[in-house]
């Protein structure tokens, strides 16, 4: 029986390489809440579902359930930070439960490496923990600001696509079409979600649409930027650390590229969700990553987190 209160965690790439403060972030907001995540140790790439499974999909499967055969032995059900590592480990799970045939083929290879899949654990995306499992009642008698100095920041929410497509093998039901439980968890900070025109469209990185095509991967980033500077928002949150990416270092990028396409250069603060929400349970900054970037130029975070930091003084202090 898989046990309660203790999840795998699963890393995928992006964060231990670029964005180690989300694990540190994470892990940090899921103990104050009681639940312990569990390294899954010797995990891969999961492997990125627009990319891989875009080239061959029975490579995909088994690397993918290489990593699934980890969190089994763990006996704990995967918790992943990413929304492409969600896809590739909640598709390929599904897949295999569904398909006796692929089973086979797969477990006829994991065998070589002395694995197997049985089809034990459950894959879910941290924001579907903190939404369906913790719940948001929970987590607003957790929040530590009153009305009176809460956090209070006008907010842009990037769902990204893994989370909410295919939907039928998501667990949002009707909500994937136009779904608000992140708009619900940002404002149980106290924060304001402010609505953007296109707001559940792509980020622009997706499916090695990035590495293949810069600059119209770029260009759909920008169009999701003058619609979220338009509404007057103050930071974008993110739940994946692709999505991230395109929106932090792509803001530099958009503002040499398109220089002359847009109206001034973009200087967005963008937050990781387990940061915003540590900081409502009373974490300060230095905990939740969020460190003053003087020293930081050329590392992530690539844009300025500094007028982020500054409004959450002001409201940490009133
Ligand atoms: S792993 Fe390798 S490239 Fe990545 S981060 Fe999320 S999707 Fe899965
Ligand atoms: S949106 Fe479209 S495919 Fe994705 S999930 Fe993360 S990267 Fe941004
Ligand atoms: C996006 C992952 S989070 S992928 O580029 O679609 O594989």
């Amino acid at each position: 029986m898989v046990q309660d209160k203790k999840y795998s965690l699963f890393l995928g790439c992006v964060i231990p390489n670029r964005y180690p403060f989300i694990e540190a972030a994470t892990k940090k907001v899921f103990q104050k809440l009681g639940i312990t995540l569990v390294d899954m140790e010797g995990a891969s790439c999961c492997p990125a579902p627009g990319v891989f499974r875009g080239f061959d999909i029975d490579t995909w499967l088994i690397i993918a359930t290489r990593n699934l055969t980890i969190a089994e032995n763990n006996n704990y059900d995967i918790a992943t930070m990413c929304n492409g590592c969600y896809g590739s480990l909640l598709e390929a799970d599904h897949q295999l439960k569904s398909d006796v045939e692929k089973r086979n083929m797969v477990n006829y290879h994991l065998s070589k490496v002395n694995r197997s899949y049985k089809g034990s654990i459950k894959v879910k995306h941290i924001i579907e923990i903190l939404y369906k499992d913790i719940g948001l009642d929970k987590i607003k008698n957790r929040v530590k600001y009153g009305r009176k100095n809460k956090l209070d920041l006008r907010i842009a929410v990037h769902y990204g696509c893994h989370l909410l497509k295919p939907s039928e093998i998501r667990p949002w039901g009707k909500d994937s079409e136009t779904p608000h439980f992140l708009d619900d968890l940002v404002e149980a900070t106290g924060c304001k979600s402010i609505n953007y025109l296109d707001k559940y469209r792509c980020c622009g990185a997706a499916g090695a649409v990035r590495s293949a095509f810069k600059e119209i991967s770029l260009d759909f980033t920008r169009e999701k930027l003058t619609n979220m500077r338009a509404a007057g928002v103050e930071a974008i949150i993110t739940v994946c650390p692709f999505c991230h990416l395109q929106f932090d270092l792509g803001q530099i990028e958009i503002n040499k590229i398109f220089k002359d396409r847009i109206d001034a250069p973009f200087n967005i603060p963008v937050i990781y969700y387990t940061q915003l929400l540590g900081l409502a349970l009373g974490m300060n900054p230095e905990e939740v990553g969020l460190i003053k970037d003087k020293e930081l130029s050329g590392v992530p975070p690539f844009i300025s987190i500094e007028p982020f930091l500054t409004k959450i003084g002001e409201k940490l202090e009133g």
